[in-house]
């Protein structure tokens, strides 16, 4: 039976570019993604779940619906539309009346400074390759805690380096569009969680009354045989996608083993990390100063030894069965026949969110606290005379809060969860068609319709 703790959020998640729409509207510049998709033509971002006009709604639905959290994030292209330089008072604006509109609810914002949006002129610069962007993000998020920070008091600096870094130049489905190339993704990934350190300890040293983190994208890894070479797969993996970094968070630096494995990864992919005199110092005063970790969690991977070169299938459409993912010096992902998946082959294994949650607490016993800041379920619903039953989404849902709510009485200190997403938003590289909010959103008129699963997380946390 689910026991959750009674100062519990009952959260749901957005992202401005997903959910915000008005991609021109009031000086707001550009992303890295307006340009690509306006090129592809195959979703267009423009008006997303117009989360920048509706928000007022969006607000009352979540105060509706029981919600007393939700994960925003500030597009650093509203505030600088060039990244750098002039500030945009529109934008500021905005942002003003959308987290005092969340605190007039009592649906408390954990804003996030990075969610996979980085302005075009900064990512032409090189984007998190560039050291310059470490400074550039810095004086973004200080303007948005000088203008915020006396009200926001939940911070996260950045969504998930590892999905940035393997969309970027592992998988390309984000742009620039680079395929196999993971010394880059490494070296953005270690770059992104000196940000990170620069960030925590700017916001310390403000004095600002609140909280602040980052969010990370943590998968468990299992060999599927129990060969040594299936475990060492595994091994490879964890460490590329969740050790890496966790490392960086919460020891201040990177273990011998964990660099040592990196670099086994990256000689038999030609490359190198570039890691600078300073970094360290950089991440060990950060590594003192997290008040929290966000995970977020939908899948576990299953691993097979690999010796062939990079192959990978993006599975964007929902075509049950096609993804390949076989990464060079380090395994190939496969199905595991005894876990069931979703239509964009994602298994669904709540254990692994809940040997995650336990893993960090044995591990990194100086994490303080955790926030589940996403979960949720990817689905085609249908809308049927205006009702909408997701009944596997629940389903999902349930064994997830039910790994989290184990994990919490095996002593791991989880102070709350985010589903996402609050209502149906633009899915990066899959678009409209895989929906995941408690409210079905009719991208033609945008009204909004609540799913089964939305009087089901009502009940839930009014019950509690
Ligand atoms: C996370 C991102 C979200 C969101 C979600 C669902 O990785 O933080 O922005 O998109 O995944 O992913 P997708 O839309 O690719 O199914």
């Amino acid at each position: 039976m689910m026991n959750l703790p009674k100062d519990f959020i009952y959260g749901a998640a957005t992202a401005a570019y997903q959910a915000e729409g008005a991609i021109q509207e009031n000086n707001k510049g550009k992303t890295y993604w307006d340009d690509y998709l306006a090129e592809q033509a195959i979703f267009d971002p423009s008006n997303a779940s117009d989360f920048y006009h509706l928000y007022p709604e969006d607000l009352r639905l979540a105060k509706e619906f029981g919600l007393n959290g939700i994960r925003i994030s500030i597009a650093w292209t509203r505030i600088f539309p060039d990244g750098i330089g002039q500030k945009n008072e529109a934008g500021i604006a905005f942002y003003h009346q959308l987290i005092d509109t969340c605190l007039a609810e009592g649906v408390e914002p954990y804003v996030t400074l990075h969610h996979f949006d980085t302005p075009q002129p900064l990512y032409l610069e090189g984007d998190w390759l560039n050291r310059k962007n470490l400074d550039y993000f810095l004086a973004f998020a200080k303007v948005c805690f000088e203008e915020y920070g006396h009200k926001v008091t939940k911070w996260i600096t950045i969504n998930e380096p590892w999905s940035v870094v393997a969309g970027q130049y592992i998988v390309g489905h984000f742009p620039p569009n680079i395929h196999y190339d993971i010394p880059k993704a490494i070296q953005a990934m270690h770059n992104m969680m000196l940000a990170h350190a620069k960030v925590v300890t700017l916001y310390k040293d403000m004095n600002l009354p609140g909280e602040i983190g980052i969010v990370q994208i943590l998968e468990s890894k299992y060999p599927i045989t129990a060969a040594n070479e299936d475990i060492a797969a595994a091994h490879l993996e964890d460490t590329l996608a969740n050790r890496f970094m966790l490392d960086a968070m919460f020891k201040g630096f990177y273990t011998a083993e964990t660099l040592a494995t990196i670099n086994m990864i990256l000689a038999k992919n030609n490359g190198t990390l570039q890691i600078e005199a300073s970094d360290r110092l950089l991440l060990e005063t950060a590594a003192k100063q997290n008040d929290f970790l966000g995970v977020n969690y939908y899948t576990s991977h299953f691993l097979k030894a690999y010796e062939g070169e990079n192959r990978i299938h993006h599975n964007g459409t929902g075509e049950k069965g096609s993804s390949v993912f076989a990464l060079k010096g380090v395994g190939e992902r496969v199905f595991n026949p005894d876990i069931p998946t979703t239509d964009w082959d994602w298994p669904i294994y709540p254990k692994g969110l809940y040997d995650m949650l336990v893993r960090i607490k044995n591990d990194y016993p100086n994490y303080q606290k955790i926030y589940v800041t996403e979960n949720g379920m990817g689905y085609k619903d249908d809308i049927i005379d205006g009702e909408i039953d997701d009944t596997p989404r629940i389903d999902y849902i349930e064994q997830h809060l039910e790994a989290i709510s184990i994990a919490i009485k095996a002593g791991v200190n989880v102070k709350g969860f985010f589903l996402w997403s609050l209502m149906d938003v633009f899915s990066w590289t899959n678009g409209y068609n895989k929906r995941y909010g408690l409210f079905y959103v009719d991208f033609d008129t945008q009204n909004r319709y609540p799913k089964k699963s939305a009087y089901w997380y009502k009940n839930l946390s009014l019950r509690n």
